[in-house]
């Protein structure tokens, strides 16, 4: 039997056929920015590649990161940490405990050494020497500086962990920063809070199928997923030209002017796909549902951006 067949027939035991599959490596080939021709490339990466390792570090968070991540409808979450990677270690869903849970961790990091992705969500405090956030008595902060240099790239998921998220926003008390400023390692971020879990399965499907991560932006964020403004991509965006709403998207929301900047709505200044992606099976997302965005996927929002409500 073969790996593509098992892959399949994995699929199918759980009620996923192949057309769902196939569908599913349509939408991800279009979110990845590449032509309908890479569909079938794309589809035999995610079956047959070799699983890459990953250590997955939780630090300063509120979970909504790996919530988020439970929640997406394809490949299922089990599909996306059986077949497309090898999850050596993660805290929230692993079977080990205690000190078999820090063995887990040490033993993936030596056996993998260099070659093994680190995901990292959460920020890390680093005030009291980063007593205020600890995993088995040590620091996360400590923690995180032994593993991320021993990785062969990290991804940062999330706002807290790309940036300093909500943990850092003022006044700061546990001097909660990004991972990039506790262990001066340039690290891959997909930021959000929380994040789309597309954009992760994105970004590991580029390693699986060309060998290397994606084109990034200056704040180390992958080009496909936030190469282009909210705002630019907005079903309600519009303008007012000779007395009436003029939109270039045609929906029923734009024409009606029912642009949310007004309200606060962040979108032209934040750079992220979720008009394109969109939520829970691509079936809405904040601004479709009537809530101003807020900017989460950029450095420092909590500071720079509130209060929500108003226009900035
Ligand atoms: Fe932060 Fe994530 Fe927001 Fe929460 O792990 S980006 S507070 S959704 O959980 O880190």
């Amino acid at each position: 039997m073969n790996e593509s067949k098992s892959f399949e027939e994995r699929l199918e035991r759980k009620g996923i056929s192949r057309r769902d599959f196939m569908k599913y490596c349509t939408f991800l080939t279009a979110t990845m920015g590449l032509s309908s021709s890479f569909v079938s490339k794309v589809a035999a990466a995610v079956a047959n590649s070799p699983r890459p390792p990953v250590v997955w570090l939780s630090n300063a968070e509120c979970t909504g990161c790996a919530e988020s991540t439970l929640r997406t409808m394809y490949p299922w979450i089990d599909e996306l940490i059986l077949d497309i990677i090898s999850l050596d270690y993660q805290e929230t869903i692993m079977a080990p405990s205690g000190t078999a849970a820090e063995k887990s961790l040490h033993d993936a990091v030596t056996k993998h050494k260099g070659k093994f992705i680190c995901i990292v969500d959460g920020s890390i405090p680093t005030a009291a020497n980063g007593m205020y956030g600890t995993v088995g008595g040590r620091p996360m902060m400590e923690i995180t500086k032994e593993v991320v240099p021993q990785a062969l790239a990290t991804i940062c998921i999330g706002t807290c962990a790309a940036y300093g998220g909500l943990p850092a926003a003022a006044p700061n008390p546990s001097a909660a920063k990004s991972v990039s400023e506790v262990t001066g390692v340039k690290t891959l971020n997909i930021p959000g809070c929380p994040p789309n879990p597309i954009n992760l399965v994105g970004t590991i499907v580029n390693y699986l199928l060309f060998g290397k991560l994606p084109a990034l932006d200056d704040k180390g964020r992958p080009l496909f997923a936030y190469g282009q403004t909210i705002h630019d991509q907005c079903q309600r965006r519009s303008h007012f030209e000779n007395g009436e709403f003029v939109t270039s998207f045609g929906s029923e929301e734009a024409k009606k002017g029912y642009c949310l900047y007004q309200m606060g709505c962040k979108g032209p200044e934040t750079y992220n796909n979720c008009p394109t992606v969109k939520w829970n099976d691509s079936t809405s997302w904040p601004v479709q549902a009537g809530h101003p965005c807020i900017g989460c996927s950029e450095p420092n929002f909590w500071d720079k951006f509130t209060p929500f409500f108003k226009e900035s």
